[in-house]
């Protein structure tokens, strides 16, 4: 079969995904071709044009996001909420007015709202979930007129009517196929400034209130051995020239054994490139952790304190103590790591009280490559508790309002203390404020 996939992504990052499950496509056997969104000059005119010259008989569109809030000096409170749902609806039409060949949805701006952006777009075949061992077999089914409605993380429309199968999570790691990152072309990434990232494992065993990853994925880790790692990594160097990768984990440091192992393997085997984090759980970050770090080529780190109280760091159940925050920073700061700390502000019990001890904690280190504060924590879905406790408190009045947009705002942090705090914090040196909001008229 010939396979189309399309990155639907309008804002800066590696299509990870698409990279992940074009390569799985290709190893079973079918050619496959990646189109990608993002530097698109005229959309139209070039995805009618491969759909023709390529011919599809399949056509997987990967979704990251569903919406965005970028910095933006003149929009209000700082930031710019931007609906990406139309974006995506103008790929699937062009691509539905040009063939009839199915169009498969999936990547994890799909996940949480399957049936929503089948109804929304009005297609009928979505995929949840790790798409390396599901979407062949989709595609199989296609093929030889086999029961697409079994495939696991199938997410479909059937004579009208929604219908679900639970995702499989991909269970052996190392042996999928590599990430296909030579059916790119990385030029243009790299004059973006973006950097091929990875994975190397999925789960996560923590159930921060906030974040859906733990039951998305799972508790348990499933790991890539660090020689697959490196493997991807070389890949990587081989098929874009980029001698710098990203771990894109939920928490590189956990379990800190791996990441350990994953770092040594880098040192002894001069892999060929440099690797970064935007993860890195504030809990076992001593000297010698920040040594192997540094010496195995980490280029940069990104400490997720998101918040320095003992009361938020207990209502998010985070997991760690202030203590731990503080032991990690000191030994960042002893090292020559280029760090990055991310504050998550306003969940629940949050007040000016326990933001202004979370900055007191930031304040006694120098963080050189700066603070990113997200104020505002987005509800995606019900896998975060904060969605009961939203509902509980009536923030959220209906499950619509997960599909285009909510966010929960501690009660405890008062109007006028919430308009004046971006601009405070933005006074501060080397900080970057992203306000989340529901849509970009929302104002407090
Ligand atoms: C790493 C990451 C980032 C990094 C990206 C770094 C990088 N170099 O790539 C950074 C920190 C920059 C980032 C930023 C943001 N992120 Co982010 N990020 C992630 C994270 C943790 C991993 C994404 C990833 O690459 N995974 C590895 C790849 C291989 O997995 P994957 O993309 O899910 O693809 C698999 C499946 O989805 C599926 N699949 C994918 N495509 C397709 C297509 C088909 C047809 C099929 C069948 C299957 C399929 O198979 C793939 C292989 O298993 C996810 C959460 C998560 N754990 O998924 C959030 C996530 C994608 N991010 C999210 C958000 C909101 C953002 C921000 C908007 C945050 C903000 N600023 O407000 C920004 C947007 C930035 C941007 N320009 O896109 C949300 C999106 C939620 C939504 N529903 O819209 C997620 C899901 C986190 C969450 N809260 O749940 N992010």
């Amino acid at each position: 079969m010939k396979v189309l996939l399309i990155s639907s992504n309008s804002l800066p990052a590696a299509p990870t995904g698409p990279v992940y499950v074009a390569g799985a496509v290709r190893e079973a056997g079918h050619e496959v071709q990646i189109y990608e969104r993002l530097f698109a000059s005229d959309l139209e005119r070039e995805l009618t044009t491969l759909l023709e010259n390529f011919q599809p008989d399949v056509i997987g569109v990967s979704i990251r996001l569903v919406f965005d809030d970028e910095l933006g000096v003149d929009a209000p409170l700082g930031t710019r909420h931007t609906d990406l749902r139309p974006q995506v609806k103008e790929i699937t039409e062009i691509v539905r007015h040009n063939t009839d060949a199915p169009i498969v949805l999936g990547g994890p701006g799909f996940n949480y709202y399957a049936q929503d952006w089948l109804e929304y777009l009005d297609l009928d075949y979505g995929i949840r979930g790790e798409g390396e061992e599901a979407f062949p077999l989709f595609i199989k089914s296609l093929a030889e007129g086999g029961d697409i409605y079994s495939v696991p993380g199938c997410a479909c429309r059937k004579g009208g009517s929604y219908h679900s199968v639970s995702p499989c999570p991909v269970q052996d790691l190392d042996n999928q196929a590599l990430p296909a990152y030579d059916l790119v072309d990385w030029q243009p990434y790299a004059g973006t400034k973006i950097t091929p990232a990875i994975f190397t494992k999925r789960g996560c065993a923590f159930s921060c209130t906030y974040c859906p990853y733990s039951k998305l994925e799972g508790k348990r880790y499933r790991l890539k051995s660090p020689q697959r790692v490196i493997a991807e990594g070389r890949h990587i160097v081989q098929s874009t020239g980029s001698h710098k990768v990203m771990f894109c984990d939920n928490n590189f440091n956990a379990p800190r054994q791996h990441a350990e192992a994953i770092c040594k393997a880098l040192l002894a085997e001069k892999a060929g490139f440099q690797w970064g984090t935007g993860d890195l759980r504030p809990v076992g970050v001593t000297d010698d952790f920040c040594r192997l770090m540094e010496e195995s080529g980490s280029f940069y780190v990104n400490l997720a304190i998101e918040t320095a109280s003992a009361v938020m760091l207990k209502s998010m159940k985070r997991g760690y103590t202030v203590q731990q925050v503080r032991n990690s920073l000191e030994a960042l700061s002893r090292s020559k790591l280029p760090f990055a700390v991310s504050l998550m502000l306003g969940a629940p019990g949050e007040t000016p009280e326990t933001i202004a001890e979370t900055l007191s904690v930031v304040d006694d280190y120098h963080i050189p490559n700066g603070v990113w504060v997200t104020i505002g924590v987005y509800l995606w879905t019900d896998y975060q508790d904060i969605v009961a406790e939203a509902r509980r408190t009536g923030i959220l009045k209906d499950d619509k309002q997960l599909f285009s947009g909510a966010i929960y705002l501690s009660p405890g942090l008062p109007r006028s203390y919430l308009q004046e705090l971006p601009a405070t914090l933005r006074a501060r040196s080397g900080y970057f404020v992203q306000f989340n909001k529901p849509s970009e008229s929302w104002t407090l």
